[in-house]
């Protein structure tokens, strides 16, 4: 053997170990390209092994192997990080709830049961299970649930409020069913609930709270009623909740929360406000709510818990700082909390499920794009496919 060729090999050794230092984003991007090996180039290579010396042949299969090793432990590698997404089981486990009505867990979700069905419905979505329920018997019950005032209660027979309000427009735009409600009857619900500086109440009891006007906006806007509030005001009331962290809370002076924080980031991204927010200073504030465990906290000193994966990604997703924490780490994390046996996801690893865990696993690992999963919209927290739907007609 030369030296040339001795150098040549001990480059091509080198570079294949360099692959071994590659981040996981690139792992998966090569393990994309190997999907796409074209048929030119296939036939390129029979041509090759067509006209080959024995000895030019023996040399290719060294190469082949090589590449082979490769190609298979990235898709080791590959799937030791990602874990896997027990999909199967968390289908049965959104629709099994469904069905034990009288469960303890159906007693705690009575008088929440709208949001239930959106954060159920919605994670089924994610899956591509929407089918597995019955689209007209849930717009029965949904409809049954609303009040002369047009707003929506939590279940029937209950009182209205926003929080469930919400709920119900979202579940029927999923439906592709918006066309069952009197539009302007639930627009006139919520911009009657704006107050006169700007801010939003959740009912006619009166309290006040971030929560509220992103609710209102987010509702709105999927009704193309925006017009029916005014704008200007409640950002400005959204912005007079900013702090000096960078985050926002639930009225003016209010400490930072990571829900919070969502719910103004996205009202401003709905409204095309974005530029109030000091994206640095905020982006700084919410990567640092990942902890050692790859989780993320709601505030300093906290514990993680999956919900945060929501409100904390989807805000970094909207002003453009999402590349500041560790996706691979949070993957992790979210499908360590999977209860594999029965299905669902709890908050922490090893603590009981329940369905607003397993809708905000889910719906955090389709931001983190955890391939098989629907792509989620950050500041509408409905499946891309809806949202394009509602604003481009399909
Ligand atoms: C949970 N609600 O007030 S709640 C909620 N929390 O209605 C639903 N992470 O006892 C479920 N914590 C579980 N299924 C928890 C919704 C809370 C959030 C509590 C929670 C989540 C940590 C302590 C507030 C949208 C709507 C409502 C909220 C947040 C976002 C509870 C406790 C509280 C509530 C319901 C049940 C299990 C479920
Ligand atoms: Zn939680």
């Amino acid at each position: 053997m030369s030296p040339a060729d001795f150098a040549k090999i001990q480059q091509q050794e080198n570079s294949y170990r360099k692959h071994e230092e590659h981040e996981p984003e690139d792992l998966r991007q090569a393990a994309e390209q190997l999907d796409h090996t074209c048929p030119e180039e296939m036939a390129e290579i029979g041509d090759k092994i067509a006209n080959a010396t024995p000895e030019e042949i023996a040399s290719m299969r060294t190469r082949v192997d090589t590449q082979m090793t490769y190609e298979l432990n990235t898709a080791q590698m590959l799937k030791n990080q990602m874990g896997e997404l027990a999909a199967d089981k968390h289908v049965k486990y959104i629709i099994s709830i469904e069905k034990k009505k009288d469960s303890f867990e159906s007693m705690v979700m009575e008088h929440l049961r709208m949001n239930g069905a959106y954060w159920g419905l919605t994670t089924l979505d994610l899956l591509g299970k929407l089918d597995a329920v019955d689209k007209e018997e849930v717009i029965s019950w949904l409809m049954q649930c609303q009040h002369e005032s047009g707003g929506f209660a939590g279940n029937i027979g209950h009182d209205p409020h926003i929080l469930y309000t919400l709920s119900a427009v979202q579940v029927l735009a999923l439906f592709d069913k918006l066309d069952v409600l009197d539009i302007d009857k639930v627009s006139n619900y919520i911009s009657g609930l704006q107050n006169e500086d700007g801010s939003f109440s959740g009912d006619i009891w009166g309290e006040v709270d971030t929560r509220f006007s992103y609710i209102a906006i987010c509702c709105l806007s999927i009704l193309h009623r925006l017009d029916k509030m005014d704008v200007d005001k409640a950002v400005n009331y959204i912005i007079s909740c900013k702090n000096l962290d960078g985050g926002f809370g639930c009225t003016p002076g209010g400490e930072s929360h990571a829900g919070q924080i969502f719910c103004c980031v996205a009202a401003l991204a709905i409204t095309g406000a974005l530029h109030h927010v000091d994206k640095d200073l905020l982006g700084w504030w919410l990567c640092e709510r990942q902890v050692k465990s790859g989780g993320l906290n709601g505030r300093p000193e906290k514990l993680p818990d999956v919900c945060y994966s929501w409100w904390v990604l989807s805000s970094l997703i909207m002003i453009d700082r999402v590349h500041w924490i560790s996706k691979e780490k949070l993957v992790k994390y979210i499908l360590d909390c999977q209860d594999l046996e029965n299905g669902g996801i709890s908050d922490r690893p090893d603590d009981a499920v329940d369905i607003f865990h397993t809708y905000f696993g889910v719906a955090g690992l389709s931001l983190l794009e955890y391939p098989g999963l629907k792509a989620i919209d950050p500041s509408y927290a409905l499946p891309d496919d809806v949202v394009n739907r509602i604003f481009f007609g399909k």
